[in-house]
């Protein structure tokens, strides 16, 4: 079937701006989705590295003023990638423009953000999605399965972790491009906001709603030089940060992220333990999910390691042939792949705005607890499991 071209419109050309170009980029080639995404304009501050950012991947066009972007005609995805400040306003102006809004994790800095980009997003009746990537790796889609068919029995306990070591170095700066995740004007928070925010959505998305919260964070280093006022500043982020939970569903949790984990680069591992089974995922080895089920022939007993390769496992039909890998960019190609499919049926895909501020009421609630050093309800709740 020929598809229709959709015309996207990329703010930011970091880490993140890459990974969603590629996707656009690669998500028709690979599915069957009955639209195919076009490069029509990339926009940044600074124009010449936008320049060459749009030559490199083959954007049409460049932008230095995303309000530009917006309002063009030619546009019908206004795709932001940009730090976590820029989120809300663009998302409400794109939205009003009557664009389709895709934005990176966290939506919002904060829930009051993201419940702003909400109502934008629902008065205008545009589709929208979070790039909660980690959703999209086939081993835990096929854990979402496993759990829906009810392999697991009622569910007791839910244990996340994402461990990074990065900001050790107390001559790394703060703020500008590149460090904006360790300045807190910029990102919101630390590590609550940009590594415990995949734990938490991954997690709502598997396992339901959280009900309480009760946190802990830390700054290890208190201070660190500004890039853009050249001073030494506060540092307002939280460097680690983990919580105690209740999920609705009456299983108990834990959650860790730091970027104080000395070896550790982005060790994201979630574990879930069922009454008949239990299942592990780790994203060093992205392709495995180490599955135990109690219902086994006895004598046979034990925990299974499969590697989701196969033809009928989740997206991978779709790539080489069976036992050959992918990647962490894949994660990527897949969620534009479910954006374009679900846009066909007129939908939005799965994780949208709605699904994000859930997540921000979570981790509002983290670095409320935190602070209050009490157990603190989170606000919101709703089902995430669309
Ligand atoms: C931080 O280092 C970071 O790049 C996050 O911002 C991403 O969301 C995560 O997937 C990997 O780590």
């Amino acid at each position: 079937m020929p598809k229709t071209n959709l015309n996207i419109g990329l703010v930011g050309y970091g880490f993140m701006g890459r990974t969603h170009s590629n996707a656009f980029r690669q998500a028709a080639q690979f599915f069957d989705v009955p639209y195919r995404p076009v490069l029509k304009a990339v926009c940044a501050r600074n124009a010449e590295r936008a320049k060459a950012f749009a030559e490199n991947w083959g954007y049409e066009s460049v932008e230095t003023d995303w309000r530009f972007l917006v309002e063009r005609k030619d546009i019908d995805v206004v795709d932001i990638a940009s730090p976590n400040d820029t989120h809300a306003e663009i998302a409400v102006a794109a939205a009003g423009a009557g664009k389709m809004v895709l934005c990176e994790k966290p939506l919002g800095r904060n829930a009051a953000e993201a419940e702003a980009m909400v109502e934008a997003v629902e008065a205008a009746r545009v589709a929208n999605m979070v790039w909660y990537n980690y959703r999209r790796v086939p081993a835990v889609v096929l854990l979402k399965f496993l759990l829906d068919e009810g392999r697991f029995g009622r569910i007791f306990h839910y244990r996340a972790k994402f461990l990074q070591d990065w900001t050790i170095s107390r001559d790394l700066p703060q703020g500008g491009e590149g460090l904006w995740r360790l300045d807190v004007a910029v990102a919101g928070s630390g590590v609550t906001g940009d590594l415990l925010a995949h734990a938490i959505d991954t997690a709502l998305w598997l396992n339901g709603p959280i009900a309480e919260v009760a946190a802990m964070t830390e700054t290890f280093i208190k201070e660190r030089k500004h890039n853009l006022t050249g001073r030494i500043e506060p540092v307002g982020i939280d460097d680690a940060s983990a919580f105690l939970c209740r999920f609705q569903n009456g299983s108990l949790a834990t959650f860790e992220a730091t970027r104080y984990a000395r070896g550790h680069k982005a060790l994201y591992t979630l574990e879930i333990n069922g009454e008949h089974a239990s299942a592990a995922w780790d994203l060093h080895d992205l392709h495995r999910i180490q599955f135990f089920d109690h219902r086994d022939e006895g004598r046979l007993r034990g925990w299974r390691s499969i590697h989701v390769t196969d033809g009928d496992h989740p997206y991978m039909k779709r790539w080489w042939v069976p036992g050959l890998q992918i990647g962490y960019e894949h994660t990527f190609i897949h969620q534009v792949a479910d954006f374009l499919q679900a846009l066909g049926g007129g939908a939005s895909a799965s994780p949208d705005f709605r699904d994000g501020l859930a997540t921000d009421y979570v981790t509002d609630a983290v670095l409320k607890s935190a602070k209050t050093r009490r157990w603190e309800n989170v606000a919101g709740q709703m089902t995430n499991d669309q």
